[in-house]
């Protein structure tokens, strides 16, 4: 067995996470993530990496173009957002080979019964299975990578992400277990707030997406004032008028997304929101939550709308974050080769 190389109590408190740039951002990616990794970089209590992880965006076809736009947009967004490039690492995926040289490793750690039963492959690669490219099957294992490659002890995401993150714990303790180390941090999810998953406007039972194929289901966040309150007025309700209480809101998928949205962009809880609007009919709280969009999104999408007018730059804060990634990642991965005995690592 080989001597522990590091135990966790000695990883340095880290927080890492990425969004893919497989299209334009959504409320959803704010609310349920970069949100949240602004609070935390505040926070100061950890070092925070984030990442536009365009290794995992093309497990679907992406236009190369496109990608390229949508990569140096997502990175505007984070600074939009409030990402400080002076606090947080922030780069993209691919500029820092680690990720892809460790994914390899896990894809010979990882099972494929383990792969099989993530829902977000079974949703991603439909009935044509057979027809889905392998870096799709092997998308938790790049992720495992991903987190792992900065030994990072926390992640923030939505909900959609947490099967993902527990098949990160479960490759980190086998891969330990198998080399008789405690080199990789069993890493904790970080699911809180009011609005971890939010829902489709067309359908409550579905989580908003950018990859949805109506552009009516989300908001995105270069989405004016007009049609942020045009998507909010058209948005799918009942009839019935908000509870007092958040039981009331149990059965109501489509009321509950309107009012997380609601204390999700206003910081407060959902308790909170229904003590003030409880009682009211949707045709008088979707306003007030358009009002609100529109006052917390648009700063935002004006500023990523300026940010793209100096690619220059954007490139330049993304080559820097690639540089400072690869400081913490190179170590550790060289130290993962050593562990499963690759000569002249
Ligand atoms: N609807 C959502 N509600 C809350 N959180 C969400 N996230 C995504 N959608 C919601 C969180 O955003 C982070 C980045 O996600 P991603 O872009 O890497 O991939 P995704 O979860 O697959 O997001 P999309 O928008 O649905 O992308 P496509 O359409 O390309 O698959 C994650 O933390 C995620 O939880």
């Amino acid at each position: 067995m080989n001597e522990a190389v590091q135990t966790s109590s000695t990883f340095t408190p880290r927080v890492f996470s990425g969004i893919q740039p497989s299209g334009g951002l959504t409320l959803g990616n704010y609310l349920g993530a970069m949100k949240r990794f602004v609070d935390m970089q505040e926070a100061g209590t950890h070092e925070t990496v984030f990442c536009m992880v365009d290794l995992h965006a093309i497990t679907v076809w992406q236009d190369p173009a496109k990608l390229q736009r949508a990569t140096r947009e997502l990175c505007a967004g984070f600074i939009a957002a409030g990402i400080d490039p002076k606090k947080s690492i922030l780069f993209n995926q691919s500029a820092a080979p680690e990720h892809a040289q460790l994914a390899w490793i896990f894809n010979c750690v990882a099972r494929m019964g383990w792969m099989q039963r993530m829902t977000q492959w079974k949703d991603k690669a439909g009935k044509n299975s057979q027809n889905a490219s392998l870096g799709l099957f092997a998308y938790p294992a790049l992720m495992a990578a991903d987190i792992l490659i900065y030994h990072a002890t926390h992640v923030p995401v939505g909900e959609d992400q947490k099967q993902h993150l527990e098949l990160t714990r479960d490759v980190a303790t086998k891969f330990n277990h198998d080399y008789g180390v405690d080199f990789f941090p069993i890493t904790e999810p970080v699911i809180e707030g009011a609005a971890t998953r939010v829902m489709s406007f067309r359908d409550g039972t579905k989580k908003m997406s950018k990859s949805d194929p109506s552009d009516a289901s989300r908001i995105n966040m270069t989405d004016d004032a007009d049609t942020i309150a045009k998507k909010i007025r058209k948005a799918k309700t009942d009839p019935e008028a908000l509870p007092s209480e958040a039981k009331g809101l149990e059965e109501r998928p489509e009321a509950r997304n309107l009012v997380n949205i609601y204390a999700g962009l206003s910081g407060l809880t959902v308790d909170q929101v229904l003590a003030d609007v409880g009682g009211k009919q949707f045709s008088e709280f979707k306003p007030m939550l358009s009002d609100l969009a529109v006052s917390k999104l648009s700063p935002i999408s004006t500023e990523m709308a300026r940010l793209m007018e100096h690619q220059d730059e954007i490139d330049k804060i993304l080559a820097h974050g690639a540089g400072q990634a690869r400081e913490i990642a190179a170590p550790i991965l060289k130290k993962t080769y050593e562990i499963v005995g690759m000569v002249g690592a």
